[in-house]
């Protein structure tokens, strides 16, 4: 029975996600280390999944893991500058036979896991080939980084052709020279590269960790741009720090969100793309939390938030006539494309008297700060509008007002319309006042 629910429930909750990520492209970069045993499988059932809702996919991986490992089977120690390998002759011979191994393995995992998808017959198309050309890193702080390359140009049109074929493109963390040489790059700069040149609706890197932790280990869920700057200008330097500077590279050039997860955490990409809460870190451009002025398409959601606490008297009655008149008057609480909140502004003949009125913050997101900041923006709304006292009128929260500021006030203190209207109402509302 509780099985049913919870499956009804997940499933309303991931259906907006479903439709809206049919026909957008993902970036996924995914660790050499991810790329083996039950990860793969599981990375490579999830690909197919996504596939089959119509979700377009360029997969880029990495291969340090197994380049480390094959050199330290040969009895010799990796060498890193700024966190890159430096890549002499032998790296790079390795580096092509590691990447070639790869590519095979992750074609077959995303053969074998077909069967426990709806394309059960069809397997997915797998694009492989020259994406993108590369040029030398060239000398760093005076060290010769070899054959460690950087993109140079991605092959935007090659790919989107692809793409639209319905293909899976997958991309190796290798890169030629105009003048015909391999080079070596880096997983995390490809895919950064591939997201701002596709214009992707994310890019997702899959990590060993569970996304970007702070200095105590634990799991920072959201970064605006502007915080992940912060924290890379951190002494001692985080250690995810080149993955943190691609994330924002991506976000400031166009990317709407860069999402860093755990690849082994069974269910993370999923959760990510198809639930509320997601997985790991997010990094957007800017702040998560969004408060805007509200449209007729709205209603649907403010409607939702409100219509509960009308059955319960906490909020008056409003109609959807009412809203659709009076939807200019209305601000939103957005996170994620989702409303959690509103608050109205309501304006009476005097104009330096308004009203905070219709104030929501849905169950689930409660005691989390938003009612604050629903709270700030009407402040600066009402001053911006040269109100000089703001009403707010209550049955059950006064306590919730006065602890912000507001002081008792009585009916006689209201515009003459609204005490009107509080007679009227028969609700016998406490009145606030907040002098701003
Ligand atoms: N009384 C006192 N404290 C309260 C409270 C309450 N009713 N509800 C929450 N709090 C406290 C929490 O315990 C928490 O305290 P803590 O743990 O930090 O010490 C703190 O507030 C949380 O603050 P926050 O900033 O995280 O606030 P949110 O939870 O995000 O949002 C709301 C606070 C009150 C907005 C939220 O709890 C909510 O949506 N409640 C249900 C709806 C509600 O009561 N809205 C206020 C309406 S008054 C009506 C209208 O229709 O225009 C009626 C007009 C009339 O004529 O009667 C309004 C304004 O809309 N008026």
């Amino acid at each position: 029975m509780n099985t049913s629910v919870g499956f009804v429930g997940d499933f309303r909750e991931a259906a907006p996600y479903i439709n809206y990520l049919r026909g957008k492209t993902l970036v996924i970069g995914v660790a050499g280390s991810l790329l083996a045993g039950e990860p793969l499988k599981r990375l490579a059932a999830d690909l197919n999944l996504l596939a089959s809702l119509g979700v377009r996919l360029v997969l880029v991986h990495g291969s340090r893991l197994q380049i480390t490992a094959t050199l330290a089977a040969q009895g010799r120690t990796p060498a890193y500058h700024n966190g890159r390998r430096i890549t002499d002759e032998a790296a790079l011979q390795l580096a092509k036979q590691v990447s070639g191994m790869l590519r095979s393995d992750i074609e077959a995992a995303l053969c074998s896991s077909i069967s426990q998808t709806p394309q059960r017959s069809k397997p997915l198309s797998v694009a492989s080939g020259n994406f993108l050309s590369a040029r030398p890193l060239g000398i760093i702080d005076g060290i010769d980084m070899g054959y460690t390359g950087q993109v140079r140009k991605i092959d935007t049109e090659s790919i989107v052709n692809r793409l639209d074929d319905g293909a899976l493109v997958l991309i190796g963390p290798l890169g030629h020279s105009l003048s015909g040489k391999t080079f070596n790059l880096s997983m995390s700069d490809i895919a950064e590269a591939c997201a701002i040149a596709l214009n992707a609706e994310k890019l997702i890197y899959l990590i060993e960790e569970e996304g970007i932790l702070n200095s105590d280990g634990l799991l920072m869920t959201n970064l605006s741009a502007q915080e992940a700057r912060q924290l890379m200008a951190q002494q001692p330097p985080p250690p995810q720090l080149r993955l943190i500077q691609s994330a924002v590279n991506a976000v400031e050039n166009g990317v709407a969100r860069t999402q860093i997860l755990s690849g082994r955490d069974d269910g993370s990409l999923i959760r990510e793309l198809f639930t509320r809460h997601g997985a790991g870190t997010s990094v957007a451009r800017d702040s998560f939390v969004n408060i805007r002025a509200a449209h007729s398409d709205d209603i649907p959601n403010i409607t939702a938030l409100i219509r509960p606490l009308e059955e319960q008297g906490i909020l008056l009655r409003r109609s959807r006539e009412y809203l659709e008149d009076q939807i200019h008057t209305f601000s939103v609480l957005e996170h994620d494309r989702h409303i959690y909140g509103c608050v109205a502004l309501k304006t009476f003949s005097d104009p330096h008297s308004g009203e905070l009125a219709c104030l929501v913050v849905s169950p689930e997101a409660q005691d989390g700060g938003y009612g604050e900041l629903l709270l700030a923006h009407l402040f600066k709304k009402a001053r911006d509008a040269g109100m000089t006292r703001l009403f707010a009128l209550s049955t059950h929260t006064g306590e919730w007002f006065v602890e912000r500021g507001f002081q008792t006030a009585s009916a006689q203190d209201l515009p003459p319309e609204r005490r009107r209207d509080l007679i009227d109402s028969g609700r016998n509302s406490k009145v606030f006042v907040y002098v701003l």
